[in-house]
């Protein structure tokens, strides 16, 4: 491990080699598409940076045998001067190595864009039907946006239309009149912010169960971070008010952990802010939680 790019946790020379680990951390510093607030290349390294500090015992799972079965991986980004559908190839042929050896990956971004050539590879790699779960504030439905097909606001439109995926999209609280009517005409699964603030006052996950129901056992997870409200994790590209709370952001994802198979995931939209660490310590928590329902106590391995 080069000492420039720092292990998951803070574990170093601890980490297992990959053949030894059961879950593999991808950080892809990737950003071309970003729209508003920039810095979203920044975003796996201060991930990485504040996991150092996140405890390992987890105290709702009483364990923290996890911990030593995470190898974080070398960041791959693809050469500035590639076309974005060539970046994009090269980002779809590194995670499919990853994929194919078993292990679970957790890919730390990024823009929102990555998630179309992760997704992409998860379909080859793991045969069978499978759905995307996307926590977002954002529908990211459009056909394409400043020129681009690839766009970080075009993402899921790839996943639905190029890549036929069954959906569910969490805590939408943004998205234009012609995304409303694709939603609405397509009929696509949507937790819109409102229901999900009203669930999650009352702690039911009745709505999220049912929606998860009608996707297949196999999921894609992409966790767009401005999902969460940004006074919780400001250093997000375009926050949104009114998103997620910790506790039953992390209560939906104990409950999609348990009752499906989570072939692998994205964390994505991290933008460091400079002065506050706030929002790279949220975000490396999620990530280790996640691990946690995944590794802590799947049985399915
Ligand atoms: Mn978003």
């Amino acid at each position: 491990m080069n000492s420039q790019n720092p292990s998951f946790l803070g574990l170093d020379a601890e980490q297992p080699e990959p053949a030894a680990a059961r879950a593999v951390i991808l950080p892809l510093p990737f950003e071309r598409t970003v729209s508003y607030g920039k810095g979203t290349a920044d975003g796996p390294r201060a991930l990485l940076d504040a996991s150092a500090y996140v405890e390992l015992y987890d105290e709702e799972l009483r364990t923290e045998d996890h911990s030593r079965q995470i190898h974080t991986a070398e960041p791959f980004d693809p050469a500035a001067d590639l076309e974005l559908s060539e970046a994009m190839a090269e980002i779809q042929d590194h995670a499919r190595e990853w994929m194919q050896s078993g292990k679970f990956l957790v890919s730390i971004g990024g823009e929102h864009s990555l998630t179309y050539p992760l997704v992409a590879a998860a379909q080859e790699v793991f045969s069978g039907p499978m759905g995307v779960v996307q926590f977002d504030a954002h529908a990211d439905l459009r056909d394409e946006y400043e020129g681009t097909r690839f766009s970080h606001a075009a993402v899921m439109r790839r996943i639905v239309d190029d890549l036929s995926l069954p959906t569910l999209a969490v805590g939408i609280r943004s998205l234009s009149g012609p995304e409303a009517k694709l939603v609405q005409d397509r009929g696509l699964p949507v937790i819109w912010s409102h229901e999900w603030h009203e669930d999650a006052r009352s702690g039911s996950l009745e709505r999220f169960a049912a929606y998860l129901d009608q996707l297949p056992e196999q999921i894609y997870l992409t966790f767009d971070l401005d999902f969460l409200d940004p006074s919780l994790l400001p250093g997000t590209g375009t926050p949104e008010p009114g998103g997620g709370e910790w506790h039953p952001t992390m209560a939906a994802l104990r409950y999609l952990f348990e009752h499906k198979t989570v072939v692998a995931m994205d964390v994505v939209e991290l933008a460091p802010e400079p002065d506050r660490t706030v929002s790279d310590f949220v975000a490396a928590k999620l990530v280790y939680k996640s691990l946690g329902y995944r590794l802590g106590l799947s049985p399915k391995g």
